[in-house]
């Protein structure tokens, strides 16, 4: 048998990946906006080699991986950045905002937040679930704030550019936990900015109902030949479109109403 070393060259492919990763990795950690990539220079497939490569540049420097998130899981998120498919990136330890209620913006470029369900699992997810073998998996779930914050000039990006910068993983603020799976059946959802109804949605715009965006989770990360360990977040996507944040806001989402509900997070936005 012949020898080769085909597998171990690097191709102009690898180099890009590589090069769009950094970029976009050095965005993230100094906070400063960058161009999109050509759209079409690069596939789907290659935007989530980006996305790897980005990942594994923050866990070079120290960063745990805690979760994934879904994102355009809901009919508003689509419409608002005119994506139309699911993405999913990962969470960082380093992305979670646990500041006593705070959250600082100068570590952002252009956050913007939007109101979301997440969920802890209990058991190692390494195969696609149905959906009633998704809440077996679980542990619980919490209201939570997401903080998106595009690399992208002007928040603008393609399907291959978002994917390729994590899907704009930024920040996240995750609320009470508890077992109420049952509360998520077509529950309100309210994204409050200083005491005001900034957006109002219900769990349903989440692909019918949120458990589904752990069965989709499960289903990506199989297909991505990953599998989440217990202990590990799951953010279900957005029920509705994001707001942009500012300093001195007050953001709070409150899931259901009543004793039954999930109940509300909330955190204020410093300089
Ligand atoms: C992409 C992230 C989408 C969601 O919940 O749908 C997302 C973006 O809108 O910048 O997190
Ligand atoms: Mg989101």
């Amino acid at each position: 048998m012949i020898a080769s070393d085909a597998d171990s060259r690097v191709t102009p492919r690898d180099d890009r990946i590589a090069m769009v990763a950094r970029a976009l990795d050095e965005a993230a950690r100094t906070a400063r906006e960058i161009d999109q990539f050509d759209a079409g220079s690069f596939t789907l497939a290659d935007a989530y080699g980006i996305q790897r490569a980005s990942i594994d540049r923050r866990r070079a420097r120290g960063e745990r991986i805690i979760g994934i998130k879904l994102g355009f899981t809901s009919r508003a998120k689509m419409v608002q950045m005119g994506v139309d498919s699911l993405i999913w990136g990962l969470l960082t330890d380093r992305m979670l905002e646990e500041e006593a209620g705070t959250v600082r913006l100068g570590r952002y470029i252009h956050p913007r937040v939007e109101p979301e369900v997440c969920f802890v699992t209990k058991r190692t997810i390494d195969g696609p679930l149905t959906a009633l073998e998704a809440v077996s998996h679980l542990d619980a779930v919490a209201p939570a704030l997401e903080i998106i914050d595009s690399r992208y000039r002007d928040f603008r990006f393609t399907l291959e550019d978002v994917v390729a910068d994590n899907c704009s993983s930024a920040g996240l603020v995750v609320g009470a936990w508890s077992r109420r799976f049952e509360a998520l059946d077509n529950a309100g959802v309210r994204m409050r900015i200083n005491g005001r109804d900034a957006q109002v949605g219900s769990t349903a715009a989440i692909l019918g109902q949120p458990l589904r965006s752990v069965v989709q989770a499960s289903r990506l990360l199989h297909e991505a030949g990953m599998s989440l360990p217990a202990g590990s977040l799951i953010m279900a996507g957005a029920a509705t479109a994001a707001e942009a944040l500012a300093p001195g806001m007050t953001v709070e989402c409150q899931v259901g109403s009543g004793p039954t509900s999930l109940g509300s997070v909330m955190f204020d936005a410093e300089a």
